[in-house]
């Protein structure tokens, strides 16, 4: 195996995933090796990371140039709009979702980088497909403008491999929990914004109707799936599009259950909008089989460890 110095660059580094993986990041690989970037101005404390670029990643030039400027050997191009923006903006979706990730496939081409992480999402899936356990291999029928993006983004991954050797790693994330950073703009978002009201106001209106299961992962659980891809050999990887994770499943009717039991006088109602559509036509639960097999997928956090840890956490955070 080829050793190297890792130097790190994050794109939206700021994000609910970015946060937390940049810190994690650092404390691995260590501050002066990891390069945190977003489109806000640097201020004290903006992230761990030990250093910052404010950096709009559709700028290919100004990329480039940071690229070089830290001789960068790894990306995690985290930067991306979820499903219910992207609905919103669909071009500038498609932009965002996808044009960075071809330029940072064919910076790896040239050999400037050595290593890509790029997340997809279970909104690859789409209709016709089954609700439960979907597998690996099933066809791609996604009809969500982040859906689509995600879609084509998989197969220019498992292009740039195929064709020019980019080791370009890929999850298909299902909906991410966590309390540290909001989420912004997802359908899946629910299951966060739900612990946020319970806390401040013992109630919340859900924008997904009560018995729509969805598949969703605990932030801890997401960045260990993450570094551990990454850091697995090339050759256990037997995809090279996006791997499926499952993690947990449950409806916004079984959550609010859970919640019930930490916060007693918790209530919900239910007030479906334009993402119910969007849930409508994603699985409900997902077979990751292959990345446990591939990689040593493994989780430590199932729903009524995540409610507890949220609930405990926020409480702190919303003091
Ligand atoms: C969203 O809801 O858009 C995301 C996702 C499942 O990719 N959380």
């Amino acid at each position: 195996m080829e050793s190297y110095t890792e130097r790190i660059l994050i794109t939206g580094a700021l994000g609910q995933i970015g946060t937390e993986l940049t810190n994690r990041l650092v404390e691995i690989h260590g501050a002066e090796n990891v390069v945190a970037s977003g489109l806000d101005r640097w201020q004290e404390g903006i992230t761990s990371a030990g250093h910052y670029e404010r950096m709009d990643v559709t700028n290919t030039q100004l990329v480039r140039q940071v690229i070089q400027d830290y001789d960068i050997t790894t990306v995690y191009h985290l930067a991306s709009l979820l499903s219910g923006t992207s609905e919103k903006q669909p071009i500038f979706a498609w932009k965002l979702n996808l044009e960075p990730l071809l330029h940072f496939c064919e910076m790896a081409k040239e050999g400037l980088i050595k290593k890509i992480f790029w997340p997809s999402s279970i909104a690859v899936f789409g209709k016709g497909i089954p609700k439960h356990d979907v597998g690996q291999d099933v066809v791609l029928n996604p009809t969500t403008v982040y859906g689509i993006s995600k879609m084509a983004g998989e197969k220019w991954c498992e292009y740039y491999f195929d064709k020019h050797g980019v080791d370009v790693r890929s999850i298909r994330y299902p909906g991410l929990i966590s309390w540290k950073t909001p989420a912004g703009g997802g359908t899946t978002d629910y299951a966060v914004e739900i612990f946020y009201k319970a806390i401040e106001e013992g109630k919340y209106t859900s924008f997904i109707s009560e018995n729509t299961g969805m598949p969703m992962l605990y932030m801890d659980d997401a960045i260990n799936a993450t570094l551990k891809l990454m850091e697995a050999p090339k050759e256990s990887l037997t995809v090279r599009s996006s791997y499926n994770l499952g993690g947990m499943s449950f409806t916004p009717k079984e959550l609010a259950e859970e919640i019930k039991k930490e916060i007693p006088d918790f209530t919900i109602d239910y007030k479906p909008d334009f993402r119910q559509a969007i849930a409508d036509s994603w699985p409900a639960s997902i077979d990751d089989s292959v990345a446990k097999k591939d990689w040593g997928l493994t989780y430590n956090f199932g729903i009524s460890e995540m409610t507890k840890d949220m609930i405990k956490n926020l409480k702190v955070k919303l003091a």
